[in-house]
């Protein structure tokens, strides 16, 4: 069975998704903004979908916007085989994070069909909502919602920290008015629903590059945690408040983010990783004392009792900081997730397509998260990695090449036909 990726096509398609975006062009390379429920985003779905359809394959979409594209098996009774990502971006990112696992997809499937491939198991490409935090604070929500990690109140009840059309709304609001009805309980997946899950991501880190290796076969996900903290001092004027009498929240949250920074580091782990990526300052004005800040912190591990111990430590800290600065310090917890093993079954398949096709690879720890964590909780799952040059994402010089992503989609597509004929 000779299976052949269309590299031209698969390129073209990237760079047409990429142009649903809301950013500003960038000098670097191709900015992409695609905010979940935005216009671009349900643009690019429903590009995606025409493609998929297009191809002859059977669209679902569920209640907060996961889509299925379905090659139905010979023998459609048994659990079927999948593969899939995202094609959210965060603000001013790059054009491969999760479109290469969605597109790459699509065009395994299409090069298995034109070769003549007949799967017993359906194959199905999944479309997962909301994979990045940007909305609504929390990662993967339409990969937790399947694997039933967070219930359909809590997540109908998130509200949108986006300044767009949604600012304020909650998530019922948001998915009812794009279009997706219906009660989040649907969304929910049982145990072994799949038969195996296998997802293409670029490695978003610079190992591959560095070792000279084409592919990474991802082993385990770290865990990631994430908590916001909001910090209560007193404001006034930057010129008559004396220091003696201030209550400064943006000083207290500097404090808590250089603890986090410490004890991160004195776990001594390379996998301990931690960071406040946004810090909103009230009333952010340069001749006022901020009175109020909102911290967001991202940590994660492979250990997560190690993570939980870093926090700790963090904790302790705050407590003494915020009487010594007379402030209050709120503390939100968002997710704290445990790592996901990827299959040994399925590691194998990858291991052997790699060795039959001559391609070395690299077996290592993916330390970004990715809905295959969640996905984890329906199926076994294994993750396949492709270089970015530099190790860059999350960047507009995102960047992997027609090569590296046509010989990813070739190993998934053996793999897919693998597990499909099981
Ligand atoms: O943050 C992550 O690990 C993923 O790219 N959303
Ligand atoms: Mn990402
Ligand atoms: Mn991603």
């Amino acid at each position: 069975m000779q299976i052949v990726i269309d590299a031209e096509r698969l390129t073209r398609e990237l760079a047409e998704l990429a142009t649903f975006s809301s950013a500003e062009t960038s000098p670097q390379g191709t900015a992409v903004t695609r905010i979940v429920y935005s216009q671009q985003d349900q643009q690019a779905r429903t590009w995606l979908k025409a493609l998929a359809r297009r191809a002859g394959f059977v669209v679902r979409e569920d209640p907060v916007g996961n889509t299925f594209i379905r090659w139905t098996g010979t023998d459609a009774s048994l659990p079927a085989v999948a593969t899939g990502s995202h094609i959210d971006a965060i603000p001013h990112a790059g054009m491969y994070d999760g479109t290469v696992g969605v597109l790459g997809g699509l065009e395994a499937m299409r090069a298995l069909q034109a070769s003549g491939y007949v799967p017993r198991r359906s194959i199905e490409l999944v479309l997962l909502t909301s994979e990045e935090p940007t909305r609504f604070g929390i990662g993967c929500l339409g990969s937790r919602l399947i694997a039933g990690t967070l219930s359909p109140e809590r997540a109908d009840a998130l509200v949108s920290q986006v300044e767009d059309f949604s600012e304020g709304a909650t998530l019922a609001q948001i998915r009812h008015a794009a279009g997706y009805t219906g009660s989040l309980a649907e969304v929910r997946l049982p145990q072994g629903h799949y038969h195996g899950w296998v997802e293409l991501h670029i490695e978003q880190g610079p190992l591959l590059e560095r070792e000279a290796l084409p592919l990474g076969l991802v082993t385990s996900i770290a865990a990631p945690a994430s908590y916001r903290f909001t910090i209560g001092g007193v404001g006034g004027h930057a010129g008559a408040l004396l220091m003696p009498d201030r209550r400064d929240a943006l000083c207290a949250a500097a404090e808590i983010i250089l603890s986090v920074e410490r004890h991160t580091l004195a776990t001594g782990a390379i996998d301990t990783v931690a960071t406040v990526g946004t810090c909103d300052v009230h009333p952010g004005a340069v001749n006022s004392v901020p009175s109020r800040v909102v911290l967001q912190l991202d940590i994660r591990d492979t250990d997560p009792d190690r993570r939980e111990g870093v926090m700790q430590a963090v904790r302790a800290d705050i407590q003494q900081m915020k009487t010594r600065r007379g402030v209050t310090v709120e503390e939100q917890f968002v997710n704290a997730d445990q790592p996901a093993q990827c299959s040994t079954h399925i590691l194998g398949v990858l291991r052997n397509i790699c060795n039959q096709n001559g391609i070395p690879y690299k077996q290592m720890v993916s330390r970004a998260y990715h809905d295959s964590l969640f996905m984890a909780q329906v199926a076994p799952i294994a993750m396949l990695f492709i270089p970015c040059r530099n190790g860059v994402s999350h960047r507009p010089d995102e960047y992997a090449s027609a090569d590296d992503i046509a010989r990813g989609t070739t190993v998934l597509a053996q793999t897919l036909a693998t597990l499909a004929s099981e």
